[in-house]
């Protein structure tokens, strides 16, 4: 059975961007209880942006899980990057992501490095920056390991990173360096960008994928643009995904109608499985 989630943001430097629910972390956690959902995703500013004990209280009340926390706010709120030509800059990214690591380790949730990875260029060459990329990731997923949860990266698309934009490309990474406890993220929107299709995307990252962001085509939540989802659900049933099928989608037209739509689409689809 593959598990329902839901995104809050409370990064408000990031407004505009996909995340469903927005300022009042209690609030969604109850209105995505009372919708069905299973765990909700959450993107903080910092380790310290939320009261621990209050969240998992809520938590625990309400049978909700933490399926997962960003770590964006690194680069949107610090400018951090995995890949930064500085050794220094280097550092606090990881120093930053780890902190994210702690932080949902609390929760018993895995961290997400999206945007954090960064991108080569302005000076920095290709195989430098993935060799950065990847040290980061054995380090960072050996952090994680203590808490017996794995570190998810996630290939974008190529208007967000020129590093890895496919599954292919994510898997290459993770077998180049024998890393094991980092997992890749399949997010159906950055997928439908670059994969030849996606179900075949989803395929190629096989047992590595361990996370996946369910949205439509336009970034809307799942049902609100033309991705056909049919042989997605089919290919990752296929591959024994177990793992949640969470809604990082544009809380379009609004968060609630956002969350309810996804929790529809999330249904017919992955209902019958
Ligand atoms: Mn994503």
């Amino acid at each position: 059975m593959i598990p329902s989630a839901v995104t809050i943001s409370l990064v408000e430097a990031a407004r505009g961007g996909p995340f469903v629910y927005w300022d009042d972390l209690e609030a969604a956690i109850r209105e995505a209880k009372e919708l069905g959902f299973d765990a909700v995703e959450l993107f903080a500013p910092g380790p310290d942006a939320v009261d621990v004990e209050q969240v998992k209280g809520l938590l625990t009340e309400t049978g909700l899980k933490m399926a997962a926390v960003g770590t964006g706010a690194g680069m949107v709120l610090h400018r951090l990057s995995l890949t930064a030509v500085s050794e220094d800059q280097r550092t606090k990214a990881k120093d930053f992501v780890r902190s994210m690591i702690d932080f949902g380790a609390a929760f018993d949730a895995p961290a997400i490095i999206g945007s954090m990875q960064g991108r080569w260029g302005d000076g920095l060459e290709r195989d430098a920056a993935l060799g950065f990329l990847g040290n980061a990731l054995v380090e960072l997923g050996e952090h994680a390991k203590q808490y017996n949860v794995p570190l998810i990266y996630e290939p974008l698309n190529r208007y967000e990173t020129n590093l890895c934009n496919t599954m292919a490309q994510g898997v290459a990474l993770l077998e180049s360096r024998n890393i094991t406890n980092v997992v890749l993220l399949a997010d159906l929107f950055h997928m439908n960008i670059e994969e030849v299709g996606i179900a075949d995307g989803l395929r190629d990252g096989g047992q590595h994928i361990g996370h996946v962001h369910f949205v439509d085509s336009n970034r809307r939540p799942a049902g609100c643009g033309h991705m056909d989802y049919a042989p997605i659900v089919a290919a990752l049933k296929e591959i024994g995904y177990d793992g949640y099928a969470s809604a990082e989608a544009f809380p379009w037209p609004d968060p609630s109608a956002a969350a309810r739509q996804t929790i529809e689409s999330y249904r017919k689809y992955f209902g019958a499985m």
